[in-house]
């Protein structure tokens, strides 16, 4: 029999993400064994959307917030406080169900993502507390957790910086260490010495909205040299102590009129099967194991060249192109066209859809990436996701800012808490 946690108050709020823009923070009441719990939980921002995400709710009204405002959002929390009063979020399942059947609407347009998601992940939470148990044993039961590598981005660019790089970011993934904190360690200190050669070659050392350098360069592969040297330099070794990882997030540089892609930056233009071969191309140059939205949202045909191209040997991201969505992944995985989920959960809204969503991937020979957002808060609860639900990999921005270093300092925390039963994916998380 399923234990019951009825739910007694639900309150959203306010607050400030990781570039100063509101967003929403939930915080739920509920009841277990007579004694009341309150656990919450804050929702991220993208800058790079895609269009097929769930609907974020913002006010538009352009005298606060100059119309970023989710004062709706806390308007629906309010109202998912009445409506659900009583029901049990014990029943992650059931939670969310009645979560999505208050809002009755295709894309969570009615209540907004934001606050369902909110409502959902407070949920859980609170449960973790009520039981006594940490959120990633609650997630993911009491078996064998396995740290996931960290996807940390380094050089900023695209959407996320003001510099003149089109590839939005520049990844380091120390697959060769022994353990998570030794890997962050690695990293940090890549970090570092990136900063170093950057400001020796006069270069801009001010970071983008992950925390990433984000220098203007002569060409964006310019930055790949710049990690290979920087690996170097700090005493560790490209392709074995660690691997390189790219998000292009090319949604927004094609015109589905003439299906071309036009760099925004750079101000370059291809095809689809020229977009291919310039990744294949830096693939070939660069320890380079993973490309997130190599094409666009809607370019069907570009991600399958891509995957005939790279799929055998790199991990091809879809982000914009799954947004999380059970129904993108079995059509598009099920088609070939990716090998890999990046998994954020305001892009479709629930934790019992994202973990479908994983599911459905897995089904695929997908394995997930758990990924924050560009506009973050100093929850570290996708530390948590990541472990509980098994993903080999998580991409939480760079080694620095205290929103991306949240997510990784409870990961150690997680390393501490399982002692020597702790174990890291290293490279097995990117071998294909
Ligand atoms: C991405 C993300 C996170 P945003 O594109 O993968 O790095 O950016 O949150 O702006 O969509
Ligand atoms: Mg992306």
């Amino acid at each position: 029999m399923l234990q019951t946690m009825p739910c007694r108050k639900v309150e959203g709020y306010w607050i400030l993400d990781s570039r100063g823009t509101p967003t929403v923070t939930c915080q739920l009441t509920a009841e277990y064994n007579s004694r009341l719990f309150t656990g919450s939980a804050d929702v991220p921002a993208g800058a790079s959307t895609g269009s097929h995400e769930a609907h974020e709710k913002r006010d538009n009204d352009p005298t606060r917030f100059l119309g970023k405002g989710v004062d709706g959002a806390i308007l629906s929390l309010e109202e998912i406080s009445v409506h659900l009063q009583g029901a049990n979020c014990l029943d992650q399942l059931a939670w969310d169900r009645a979560l999505c059947d208050l809002d009755g609407s295709e894309n969570k347009e009615r209540l907004g993502a934001n606050a369902i998601l909110a409502a959902s992940l407070a949920a859980a939470v609170t449960g973790a507390k009520a039981l006594g148990i940490p959120l990633y044993r609650y997630l993911g039961g009491f078996g064998p957790v396995e740290l996931p590598v960290p996807m940390l981005n380094v050089i900023n660019g695209g959407a996320h910086a003001k510099n003149n790089v089109d590839i939005q970011e520049f990844m380091i993934l120390p697959v060769g260490a022994e353990s998570f904190s030794e890997g962050l360690r690695m990293s940090a200190e890549v970090y570092h010495t990136l900063k170093r050669l950057l400001a020796e070659g006069n270069l801009a050392t001010t970071v983008g909205d992950e925390g990433g350098f984000a220098p203007n360069l002569k060409r964006d592969e310019d930055a790949l040299k710049y990690l290979v040297l920087a690996i170097e330099s700090a005493g560790f070794t490209p392709g074995k102590d660690f691997m390189l990882a790219i998000d292009a997030a090319t949604t927004d540089w094609y015109s589905p009129i003439d299906k071309l892609y036009y760099l925004p930056k750079g101000k370059k233009r291809m095809t689809s099967a020229q977009m291919a071969s310039y990744w294949k191309n830096l693939a070939e140059k660069y320890p380079l194991i993973s490309i997130e939205d190599g094409m666009n949202e809607d370019d069907h045909e570009g991600w399958a060249l891509l995957m005939k191209q790279l799929g055998k040997r790199l991990l091809i991201v879809g982000d914009d192109y799954f947004v999380t969505n059970p129904h993108r992944i079995r059509r598009f995985a099920g088609a070939g066209n990716a090998n890999t989920l990046l998994v954020k959960p305001n892009q479709i809204g629930t934790l019992s859809e994202t973990r479908e969503a994983i599911r459905v991937a897995r089904s695929f020979g997908c394995r997930p990436i758990l990924s924050h957002r560009s506009g973050e808060t100093g929850d570290s609860l996708l530390a948590d996701l990541a472990c509980g639900l098994g993903a080999p990999l998580i991409k939480a921005g760079a080694p620095a800012r205290g929103e991306r270093t949240a997510k990784y300092n409870r990961l150690l925390e997680i390393e501490r808490d399982l002692g020597t039963d702790a174990r890291y994916a290293g490279m097995r998380a990117v071998t294909l």
